[in-house]
């Protein structure tokens, strides 16, 4: 397997010579290029004894998805090919949102774009917006199609009017491809209920409960709350069914290559449209092996880069998301390993800063932090991150257990203490969280809540504390001010840059009530949005700040992911530091205060690792020269610095 991947052949500079060469020829050198590597990921996950057909199948299907490829994109694809890694600049900066939420509809949205150029932001990441069941859907995971818009959304039309006016601004788009699983109603899971034998084998279906008890005693439940166990009976089938998700939710069964075949059509379909970034949900779920959890498989891995090697050929200029949001030293390896490394997806979820963030939120010190993310292996250098504090799902606690034992503290008891803070247990507690599918079987729960409740707005506006809203306005901004500067794209969950608060009327929702996650998916307030220029509202105040570090961000290459990220151990336990550094000794030292009390770094601390030896460092928000308080710098309590060296 030690064919070269595409960006290695374009670092070699084998495929400038075939500039003049047309869309196919390119095609069909990429395919050369591939096919070996792709042949032997096919061939590792099925026996080339028994599916050497299949295989066959596979490489005929490969020319006709590429013709289904409108031109448009065929020409985006090349371009950038020849820019390199854009998902690493600088200029990138994502919001994520709920279309209906955000205004309406896709046409709605399309008339806000104006409102994203204003705060700077290049990227969307919707929510999905495909056909789903009118009841329950898990807002919109559970899906009946992977490409046809849903009309509630509106039409596929507006969906391609949308992706060519984002073409037209350099705007890029991410949607979802729910690779794991589909809804029940999905066509395939239709045929299965009326029987038909190769529909079943699409999916995990057993005629009894002896398989599923057998696979049970080793999986874990993702939604212990609302659909505990991994099975659920379908009576029109008469056959037990795999549902790791929710009980609507099936699991795709990737052992049969047809459903590899068929979910790679489906993917294209969706790229078809103009998607430039493909999220890949839950696909740490995607192999399934009896006598183990299910997760994070070798076999998934493979699995994952076949379809990212089959939709490099057909489609270079799209690349892959990784929502693996499990252990530190997994999410990790969804970039690709050893030799594959840099060969799997482009971009992955850091929920692992995400987590420690909030840990170090709650107990007001970056220890578990900077022991955490000190131990993790260097990601490769064609990957990225996307960098985010709150998105539509809960807060996991997912930390390495060890980390937490190693700096002293019980890992159950501080899971506990961090589930009491956030939701509502401590009086003391600024934070307005709601607890997620606690699992009282072994004590696990997860959080939700909006970035601003979790960090005390909703309580100190309810308390008329002034106070505590000054802390919370000063954590919201520091919270972004992390993910902004931590290299990688930062993307910002809509709402949040206005502050919004939990949103309570899913409790009345029948489909909404017992999912918790509906608290922190809010809709969008254009009524605060349209005052943001009068008044001094906290709305207002963040988003100023908000826009005034991505306007610096957007104009200082310092912040683009080059692989510059240093991770700087001061003793002070309140204290993140980091720093970013370029080849021409450019420096971004970034210094944030968890604590409630003003900390302050010494200035010898500061020159030794270089920063005010010869040349008096610079506030990079302020544009001043950065000012000592005596020998040390002072950082107020919650808040942050940007300095940097020139
Ligand atoms: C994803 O998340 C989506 O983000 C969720 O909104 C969906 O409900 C889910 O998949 C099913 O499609 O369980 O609580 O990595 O944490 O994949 C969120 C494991 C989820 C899971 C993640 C999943």
């Amino acid at each position: 397997m030690n064919q070269l991947s595409l960006h290695q052949l374009m670092a070699k500079g084998h495929l400038k010579k075939k500039k003049s060469a047309s869309h196919e020829e390119l095609f069909e050198l990429r395919l050369a290029t591939n096919l070996t590597l792709i042949k032997n990921l096919f061939f590792s996950l099925y026996p080339e004894n028994e599916h050497a057909a299949t295989f066959d199948k596979l490489v005929s299907l490969l020319p006709n998805l590429f013709d289904e490829r409108p031109e448009e994109l065929k020409k985006i694809d090349l371009e950038r090919l020849q820019e390199g890694n854009w998902y690493q600049s600088e200029k990138m900066l994502g919001m994520q949102m709920y279309v209906d939420h955000f205004n309406k509809d896709i046409k709605g949205l399309s008339n806000k774009l104006g409102y994203f150029e204003n705060l700077g932001v290049n990227f969307l990441h919707l929510m999905p917006i495909t056909k789903r069941p009118k009841e329950e859907n898990d807002g919109g995971y559970a899906v009946n199609s992977y490409h046809e818009v849903d009309e509630k959304y509106g039409t596929k039309e507006d969906l391609l009017s949308l992706t060519k006016k984002l073409r037209s601004k350099n705007m890029y788009l991410m949607l979802d491809f729910v690779v794991n699983h589909t809804s029940d109603e999905f066509e395939w899971a239709k045929k299965a209920m009326q029987g038909d034998k190769k529909y079943q084998d699409y999916y995990y279906t057993y005629p009894d409960r002896t398989i599923p008890d057998q696979f049970e005693q080793a999986l874990p439940e993702v939604f212990p709350e609302t659909s505990p166990g991994n099975f659920t009976y379908n009576p029109e089938m008469q056959r037990w069914v795999m549902t790791v998700f929710n009980s609507y939710q099936w699991d795709l069964n990737y052992s049969n290559p047809e459903v590899f075949l068929e979910m790679l059509g489906n993917l294209m379909k969706l790229t078809n449209m103009g998607v430039d970034v493909v999220r890949f949900d839950a696909l740490a779920f995607l192999w399934k092996k009896m006598g183990t959890d299910s997760q994070n498989l070798p076999e998934a891995h493979q699995l994952i880069r076949l379809f990212r090697m089959c939709q490099q050929t057909i489609a270079p200029g799209v690349i892959l998301l990784a929502e693996a949001i499990t252990a530190p030293t997994q999410i990790i390896k969804y970039f690709g390993e050893g030799e594959m490394s840099g060969n799997e997806c482009e971009v992955a979820y850091n929920a692992t800063l995400m987590a420690l963030l909030w840990n170090s939120i709650a107990t007001k010190k970056t220890v578990l932090l900077n022991r955490s993310l000190q131990h993790l292996p260097k990601k490769p250098k064609e990957a990225t991150w996307i960098n985010y504090i709150r998105c539509h799902d809960d807060i996991g606690l997912g930390f390495d257990d060890n980390d937490i034992y190693s700096i002293g503290w019980d890992a159950q008891e501080h899971r506990k203490f961090l589930l009491h803070y956030y939701c509502q247990k401590l009086d003391w507690s600024p934070a307005k969280g709601l607890m997620f599918m606690y699992n009282p079987k072994n004590g696990d729960g997860r959080i939700t809540g909006s970035a601003a409740s979790l960090l005390g707005l909703e309580k100190g506006l309810e308390n008329e504390d002034e106070k505590l809203i000054s802390q919370a306005l000063t954590k919201i901004i520091t919270m972004h001010s992390i993910i902004l500067s931590y290299g990688g794209m930062p993307l910002i969950y809509a709402g949040d840059e206005i502050g919004t608060l939990n949103d309570y009327s899913y409790q009345s929702e029948n489909t909404k009530k017992d999912d918790s996650r509906w608290v922190n998916r809010p809709k969008q307030d254009w009524q605060v949005i349209d005052n943001l220029e009068q008044g001094n509202t906290p709305q207002a105040h963040i988003f100023h700040s908000l826009k005034k570090l991505i306007e610096i961000r957007r104009n200082n290459p310092i912040f683009a992911d080059h692989n510059n990220l240093i991770l700087h151990q001061h003793h002070n336990p309140h204290l993140m530091v980091y720093e970013r550094t370029s080849t021409d000794n450019t420096g971004l030292l970034v210094i944030c205060n968890f604590d409630d009390h003003v900390h302050g770094v010494e200035k010898s601390w500061l020159e030794k690792i270089g920063y005010g030896e010869d040349k008096e460092p610079t506030n990079l928000v302020t544009g001043e020269p950065l000012r000592l308080q005596s020998n040390h710098l002072e950082i107020g309590a919650n808040e942050f610095y940007w300095i940097i060296r020139n």
